[in-house]
């Protein structure tokens, strides 16, 4: 008997899975409809991937014979012991039950950020927080790292982020109206393999390629080149990174001094322009230029250019992922309202083609199943990025958003579905500020290099253990990602963890609302999408008709194929939920925080680290750690696939020729990459599509210190946030800056540490 091909989604695509004669998943193959796959899950049932899964609870050993809090320095160092679920969930609820008794729930960190897998039902963020909610409630954060700075701003001057996203003008409709579209940041499709949920058609190479083709004109202002490609030309302007609102600016400062801009656009559809034009004084290209590093005569005949024909302004996340990131958000903004096309076809701006699969869909809006998280009485949160301060600061006050907030003072942290190893910025400091927690729990997958520096580990499954719906927003497609063999070791699904502790803590029924099982779980919030999609004129399957043909076809008509086009023919009747009702040059309301470091405009304000700063004379290379394109972020960083992207074991670093040869550098030597935070070892790899003086170390290597004991330990693997700062972008948001960021390199002629990263952590018996 032949067993038929099932179907698995991940943030990176959806697999076909092949299984042998006795059932057996042998093979992943990419999803027969995709025209453009991903290669990143190809090998997600390799025996390398299943080598490093966590297999039994684990928990550190002076923990399990200390207790809480015991030696918390040696987190990372000492061995696990391994011992029975039901030992190990008593501890777990045992330790929330005194915590909560002792200090309150505001002293149990939910915050829990991360990615987790695909599949809506086992979303570990929200398993966790639903979980926490029933049993009193735990400190959240707030935005995420990928977009803190523009998720608060926003919604301000225009509509929030995730409005926005779904908004975006179809790829077909650009191809056939825009003549010239200019990007900051490029549109990496190494990025657009991406999209949450499950990304299940691939589509900006066709739509890059396909405006090319009809004639596009493409600028690319980015420090990386090779981050936008159509098939053929783009013009490259290659801009000092973090400095890119003051070259948005210059552009503004010429249509409003050539009178250029749309007056009537403005009148119409935007507030606050008449105060912000006289702080463009002075703002010429040749100041700008003296910034940027981009000639005053090429921003002054592109912003003429931009002016004369149908123009769409595109910006990558990453731009905002730096200090002061507001400002180049704003000064887009700000730009395409004078070059007045906003909800015109191929007009306007885009927030990110290209960071995932989302941006430019044609695919109808509809809504997908999603867990309910339930209510969580605590107020205390922190923006996502504050997590070490809060940490090292208990009690003491941080800005957000117009308000004052204080730090709660944490015991208890609970992690599911996220590498706070990998994503936060400057680790050293994270290190320091981890030992401060009686209790750190992770589920966990994998033995990452978090999962390494818990106390207790619980081991979860992976989509392909269990049942669960793919849904992507504007995705053609559900998905039943259907249970392809028996979980590995003892690991168990998220929510029957969960569940097991609600039963020791007497909240079983809060939990499952009833639900028999996870199956129950999904027919139930199939059905509650199903209903809202109908409402949204989109037609889905009912659930077990989808069930058993393992895929259903989300049928609607995409109805707003260009974004902000009823806002635009009739701003009155369909406001922005903006305090105005219109785009926001100035906020009266951002003014009123009187914020130094964010005012009511988009400004100019130099980061504390970029290549025009005093430390560059110190630390004169501008580091990037841009999203990987062999994986997501961490995930799947020991699969094949993402080991064979590395130069002698480590994360290779992209440098301009120049500054290699300046170095005595070679394509492939180790280098030591440092700054007064910290320092890591990566491979070299050259390439002239790099501005002069800009690096690029893609994030995703697991962590990796040579030294667990010391302060500032060489890190072996190429991990940039041994290296990044760690404050906020502003007080407006305190978003994550992992792009400002400073370091020096040297060939490193050593004898070369091993990685270690992805070895199992030492066991140990009682
Ligand atoms: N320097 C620098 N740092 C950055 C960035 C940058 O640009 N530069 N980017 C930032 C951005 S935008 C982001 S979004 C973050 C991403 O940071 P994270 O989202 O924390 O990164 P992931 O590697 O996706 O972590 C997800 C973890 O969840 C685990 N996991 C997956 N599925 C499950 C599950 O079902 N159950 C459980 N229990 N666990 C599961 C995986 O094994 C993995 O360890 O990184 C940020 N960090
Ligand atoms: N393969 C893969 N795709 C992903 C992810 C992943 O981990 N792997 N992560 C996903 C997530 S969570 C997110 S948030 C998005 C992030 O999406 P982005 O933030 O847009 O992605 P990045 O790769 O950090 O940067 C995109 C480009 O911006 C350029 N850039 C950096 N700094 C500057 C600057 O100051 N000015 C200009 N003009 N350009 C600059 C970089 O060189 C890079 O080529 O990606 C998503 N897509
Ligand atoms: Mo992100």
């Amino acid at each position: 008997m032949t067993h038929q091909r099932t179907l698995t989604a991940a943030h990176w695509g959806v697999y076909e899975v092949e299984y042998d004669e006795a059932g057996k998943p042998t093979k992943l193959h990419p999803f027969s409809k995709d025209p453009d796959p991903s290669p990143i899950g190809l090998h997600m049932l390799s025996d390398e991937v299943a080598r490093l899964r966590v297999l039994r609870p684990a928990i550190r050993k002076s923990w399990l014979e200390k207790g809480p809090g015991a030696n918390s320095d040696k987190r990372g160092q000492e061995p696990f012991v391994e011992v029975p679920w039901d030992e190990a969930l008593d501890l777990v609820a045992g330790e929330l039950k005194r915590v909560r008794e002792t200090h309150g729930n505001s002293a149990i960190f939910g915050g829990s950020y991360g990615w987790s897998s695909a599949g809506r039902f086992h979303h570990a963020q929200s398993q966790v927080k639903r979980f926490l909610n029933c049993y009193g409630g735990f400190v959240r954060h707030m935005d995420s790292y990928s977009l803190g700075a523009a998720r608060v701003l926003m919604p301000h001057i225009v509509a929030t982020m995730e409005e926005l996203m779904a908004m975006h003008t179809r790829w077909e409709t650009l191809a056939e109206h825009c003549k010239l579209f200019v990007t900051f940041g490029g549109v990496p499709r190494k990025n657009a393999q991406i999209n949450a949920g499950g990304a299940t058609l691939h589509h900006v190479k066709g739509g890059l390629f396909k405006m090319r083709e009809q004639g596009v004109r493409f600028v690319n202002v980015t420090p990386t080149g090779d981050d936008l490609d159509n098939g053929g030309d783009v013009e490259w302007l290659a801009i000092r990174p973090n400095t890119d609102a003051a070259m948005m600016l210059a552009l503004c400062h010429v249509l409003w001094t050539e009178k250029l801009y749309d007056r009537a656009f403005l009148d119409r559809c935007t507030v606050g322009f008449d105060k912000f034009a006289p702080t463009l004084e002075g703002k010429t290209p040749e100041w700008a230029e003296k910034i940027t590093g981009i000639p005053a005569s090429r921003i002054r005949s592109l912003a003429r250019e931009m002016a004369a024909t149908r123009t769409t302004v595109s910006i990558g996340w990453s731009l905002q992922r730096s200090h002061h990131g507001e400002q180049p958000f704003w000064a887009l903004i700000t730009l395409a309202c004078m070059l007045g096309q906003i909800g015109l076809p191929g007009g306007g701006f885009g927030v990110g083609y290209g960071p995932v699969n989302l941006m430019g869909s044609n695919h109808a809006r509809y809504s997908g199943p999603t867990l309910p998280q339930g209510t969580n009485p605590v107020k205390d949160f922190i923006p996502v990025a504050r997590f070490t301060d809060m940490l090292l600061h208990p009690g003491q006050s941080f800005d957000y958003n117009g308000a004052r907030h204080k730090y709660p003072d944490i015991r208890f942290v609970y992690w599911a579905g996220g590498n706070p190893y990998h994503h936060h910025q400057d680790l050293n400091r994270l290190r320091q500020a981890w030992r401060k927690p009686e209790t750190i729990v992770f589920h966990e997958q994998f033995w990452t290099p978090a999962a390494k520096m818990a106390d207790i580990v619980l081991p979860a499954t992976v989509s392909l253990e269990r049942d669960d719906i793919g849904y992507g927003t504007r995705e053609p497609y559900l998905i039943a990602m259907k249970k392809a063999r028996a979980p590995l070791g003892e690991s168990r699904d998220d929510y029957d963890i969960f569940h097991a502790l609600a039963q020791r803590l007497g909240v079983a029924d809060q939990h499952s609302e009833g639900h028999k099982d996870a199956k129950d779980w999904m027919a139930h919030l199939y059905e509650e999408a199903r209903q809202k999609s109908a409402k949204a004129g989109v037609t889905l399957p009912a659930f077990d008709a989808f069930w058993e043909a393992g895929i259903a076809e989300a049928k609607g008509e995409n109805r707003d194929p260009v974004m902000l086009a009823k806002f635009r023919e009739d701003p009155a009747k369909n406001p922005l939920k903006t305090p105005s009702g219109k785009i926001e040059i100035f906020s009266e309301k951002i003014a009123s925080f009187g914020y130094d470091d964010c005012p009511g405009h988009a400004t100019w304000i130099e980061p504390i680290e970029w290549l025009g700063a005093k430390t560059a004379e110190r630390y004169p290379l501008h580091m990037l750690s841009d999203q990987p394109a062999d994986k997501l972020h961490s995930q799947l960083d020991h699969s094949p696939h993402s080991r064979a992207t590395k130069i002698k074991g480590r994360q290779p670093i992209t440098l301009h020729p120049d500054d290699a040869t300046a170095r005595g550098i070679a394509a492939g030597d180790l280098v030591r990459v440092f700054n007064d935070r910290g320092a890591c070892l990566a491979a070299a790899r050259l390439s002239d599509r790099i501005r002069r003086g800009v690096v690029r170390l893609s994030t995703g290597a697991w962590f990796d210190p040579a030294d667990a004991g010391s302060n500032r330990p060489l890190e072996k693997h190429g991990n940039p946030n041994a290296l990044t700062l760690d404050i906020g972008a502003s007080k407006l948001s305190q978003g994550c800056i992992a792009q400002t960021c400073l370091v020096e390199i040297e060939r490193y002629d050593g004898p070369a540490p091993v990685v270690t990263a992805h070895q199992l952590p030492a066991f140990a018996g009682r």
